[in-house]
Order: structure tokens, then sequence, then C-alpha cells
């Protein structure tokens, strides 16, 4: 199989904007007086905003209607975009600009396939808007990661078939995305916990695309 396009989660693989999630939950769990731990955290991530809230409120045994949801929802919003708003491209996690060029240099197209809605402005703090082939984000589906639909949406834009698509991704729910789609997927973090994938490097910095094209071969994608 000659593999066409690489797509990129982009929270936890290509910039470190986890802790300013989890920051914000925790000053929104700590306003609702819900105790938060760090082992919650891991459950937040990939997750769709609203998804998010509702396993802190679960955890706080909290229920609420849908307009304080909202509202809560979007007091975490305005949190989370005032810490990202302050990221440079120093944030960009080491090894992402290297390979991503790499894998440009050598015809491969490059897309983002993230849960969130604020992809455009992460990627114009960090400096690579305009970076992309194609950025399939929160705004653009309905579907939240198990479902393959933002990665199906980043392989119309870029016109390449699945099959010929490999996916980065650190979280179990990602990593379930991209199977679901039909692509081959790499886990970016610990093998431990993202062991449905492919293959699992410890972050970009651990890969080029002779060991990529090395992981299709054996993933038996032929
Ligand atoms: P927002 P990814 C995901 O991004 C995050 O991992 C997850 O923690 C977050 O709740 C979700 O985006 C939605 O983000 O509130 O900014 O729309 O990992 O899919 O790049
Ligand atoms: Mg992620």
């Amino acid at each position: 199989m000659k593999l066409k396009g690489c797509i990129f989660d982009l929270d936890g693989v290509i910039v470190d904007t986890a802790r300013y999630h989890s920051l914000a939950w925790k000053r929104l769990a700590d306003q609702l007086k819900i105790h938060f731990s760090e082992e919650d955290n891991e459950r937040l991530k990939g997750v769709s905003r609203m998804d998010s809230l509702d396993i802190i409120l679960e955890i706080g045994n909290m229920r609420l209607n849908e307009e304080l949801r909202k509202e809560y929802a979007s007091l975490k919003n305005r949190w989370y975009i005032e810490y990202i708003s302050r990221m440079t491209p120093d944030e960009i996690l080491p090894g992402s600009l290297e390979f991503i060029k790499e894998l440009k240099e050598a015809g491969i197209k490059v897309a983002i396939g993230s849960a969130s809605k604020n992809t455009p402005l992460i990627l114009e703090r960090v400096g690579m808007e305009n970076l992309f082939d194609a950025v399939a984000d929160g705004n653009r589906i309905s579907k939240a990661k198990p479902d393959p639909e933002v990665f199906l949406t980043a392989a119309k834009m870029l016109g390449i078939e699945p099959v010929r698509i490999a996916v980065f991704e650190d979280a179990v729910a990602g990593v379930r995305a991209a199977l679901n789609a039909g692509m081959i997927c790499i886990g970016v973090g610990s093998s431990g916990i993202l062991s449905e994938a492919h293959s699992v490097i410890p972050g970009l910095n651990k890969i080029n695309l002779k060991k990529l094209e090395k992981i299709v071969k054996l993933s038996g994608y032929e």
C-alpha cells in the first residue's frame, strides 16, 4: 500500500494544550466544589467539551439543566482561551515540525483531525496556520471521537482514500476513531494506554518517514 496522507490530532500530539484544558476544568470543578483528581482528568482527553463537562458533573454527582450546562461549558472555554491566547511556537511538541516537513517534502499530504473548536486559534498562536493541507476540527463535525467523522472529513478534504492514511493520536477515543475510519493508527504516548493502535511511539521526535513506512508494511495494510 502506498501511504498518501497523514492526519494529526492536535492536543497532545502537536501541542501540549492538555495542561490548559486541565487547568480550566480544575478551576470550574473548584467553583462547583467538585473534587477533580489527576485520574479524572485522563478521562477528558480527546472528549468533546460538553461530554467533558458531563463527566465532571457525574463525578460530583451533580445534575444541571441545559442552560446551566451551556453556561459552565462556555465559562470553562473563556478561561481556556485566556491560557491558549498566550501560547507561543515554543510550545510545539518536539519533532512535530521536522516530521511534518519531511512528509510534505516526500509528497505526503498532511491534515489536522481534532475535536477542538479552538483549533484555528491554537494553530495561529504557534505559527502553524499555513502548514496543513486540510484542517478538520470541532467546528466542522457533529459526532465526537470514537466516531470516525473527524478523520473521514479530513480524508475527504485531502481527497485521499482512508486506507492510504495514517493517523497520529494520543487518546483512546481518538485511536478508536481512526480504526473505525479504516485508517492505520499510530498512538502517541503510553503503549499501555494506547494498546489498540497499530504501533505506539512516545512522541513525534521518535518517528521519521522510513519508520512510518515500516509500520504501514507490518500492519498488513497492503
Ligand atoms: P474545545 P484533540 C480535544 O482535542 C481535547 O483533547 C479535549 O480535551 C477537548 O475537550 C476537545 O478537544 C474539545 O476542545 O473545548 O477546545 O472545543 O485531542 O481532539 O485535538
Ligand atoms: Mg488529543
